[in-house]
């Protein structure tokens, strides 16, 4: 098919039954016992989730429907041959599982310029806000304005089956993705993980919008703004040509000072992230002297040793947000590709509510005291 529509539509009958024959002949397996640790320590390390589009390592790091980001670059088409793959294929190897021909994704990148269209009120929406609005401020509530627009909901209104949901998601899903980059430079002209969320049926603009506002916190998405703020206070303080000495310093004086340093450290990675090495390997072939780069790169060898001598931080390799400096909103942008395809999967697979059970210390102590 050069269509994704009908690529999907092909699919989805086949990895329902798959799912369902877990359900039924697996259900009752036990996939491991959760310790207090891990209630205390914010999930970490529960299996909890079916995610069907990205799997993440914590040595290798993240993978994309089993291929890793280098496999990524040599097999999904570029706009020039040998060049970057561009994120339509991506987006159609997420949602079908399979990597493209160059004409699958020139047919898709023609389907999202088609679906390119931004109404006048969401400018209006954004203009609303005062100047010194956050650009993910700004961003959210443009989102928030699109989905006025939303498929999904006007559907689920008429009383859609659960069988179709589906469709008017990848209707969603698909304007979403064409639309963003539109909002986003608008942002920029007037300025200078949403699982569970979507489980309850909210339409793809409202997950999207509620993912943005995770994505907008300073120890996730928010980390490349400061990035690109702390090393300009580097670059103030000691100046361009800074020696290594002045920067182990600069590391310490931020870590004595109480705060972390941005762009190192991951809540599941422990190796440098992937996705820094590709854009390092980028910057070495196409910027290899610009003097940003150059003190991105000094700070690779300065920081995980400190990091390291600290003794708490359970890695201390560097994070994407350390080497992409751009702002969060086009993280957004890029985000949108993830969170939408796996969003069109959970319709179609008919996942359930998802609510993960809290419980209060007067609880936990009760069970600690019986085992
Ligand atoms: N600088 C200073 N301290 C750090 C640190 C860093 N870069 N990374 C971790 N630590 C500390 C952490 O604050 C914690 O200290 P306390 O016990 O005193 O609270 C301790 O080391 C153990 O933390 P951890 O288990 O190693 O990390 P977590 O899983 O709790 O947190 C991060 C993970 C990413 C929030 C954390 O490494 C961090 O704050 N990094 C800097 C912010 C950043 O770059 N975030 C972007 C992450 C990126 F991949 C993304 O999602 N966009």
């Amino acid at each position: 098919h050069l269509d994704l529509h009908s690529q999907l539509k092909e699919l989805i009958p086949e990895q329902q039954e798959r799912l369902n024959k877990i359900k039924t002949e697996h259900g009752k397996v036990q996939l491991g016992n959760i310790t207090v640790d891990m209630v205390l320590g914010g999930m970490r390390g529960m299996t909890g989730l079916l995610w069907e589009t990205s799997l993440l390592d914590p040595d290798e790091g993240i993978r994309f429907r089993g291929l890793s980001i280098p496999e990524c670059q040599k097999l999904l088409p570029g706009a020039k041959p040998g060049g970057e793959p561009l994120p339509e294929g991506l987006l159609w190897l997420l949602l079908t599982g399979k990597v493209p021909s160059k004409e699958q994704v020139d047919a898709l990148s023609k389907e999202l310029r088609d679906r390119a269209t931004v109404p006048d009120y969401v400018y209006k929406a954004i203009d609303a806000l005062p100047v010194s609005a956050h650009p993910m401020t700004q961003f959210g509530s443009g989102v928030m304005a699109l989905q006025a627009q939303s498929e999904f909901q006007k559907a689920y209104d008429k009383g859609i089956p659960k069988s179709k949901y589906w469709e008017p998601t990848y209707e969603d899903s698909l304007n979403l993705i064409a639309r963003l980059p539109i909002v986003a430079s608008y942002v920029y002209r007037s300025d200078h993980e949403g699982g569970n969320v979507a489980s309850a049926l909210s339409d793809p603009y409202l997950s999207f919008a509620a993912a943005l506002n995770g994505l907008a916190g300073p120890l996730h998405g928010l980390a490349n703004q400061e990035v690109l703020l702390w090393i300009k206070s580097v670059v103030e303080e000691c100046g361009e040509n800074i020696t290594t000495e002045q920067l182990k310093d600069y590391v310490w004086e931020t870590l004595n000072s109480g705060k972390v340093v941005p762009g190192f450290g991951h809540g599941v990675l422990r190796k440098t992230d992937p996705r820094y090495t590709c854009q390092r390997e980028f910057a070495l072939k196409h910027l290899p002297n610009d003097p940003l780069f150059q003190l991105v790169s000094k700070l690779y060898e300065v920081v995980p040793p400190i990091l390291t001598e600290l003794g708490k931080v359970k890695n201390p390799w560097p994070n994407v947000d350390a080497h992409s400096g751009y702002f969060t909103v086009l993280f957004g942008v890029s985000r949108s590709i993830g969170i939408c395809s796996q969003l069109i999967w959970d319709r179609a697979l008919g996942l359930p509510l998802e609510r993960p059970k809290s419980v209060t210390m007067d609880w936990l102590e009760n069970c600690c005291k019986k085992a």
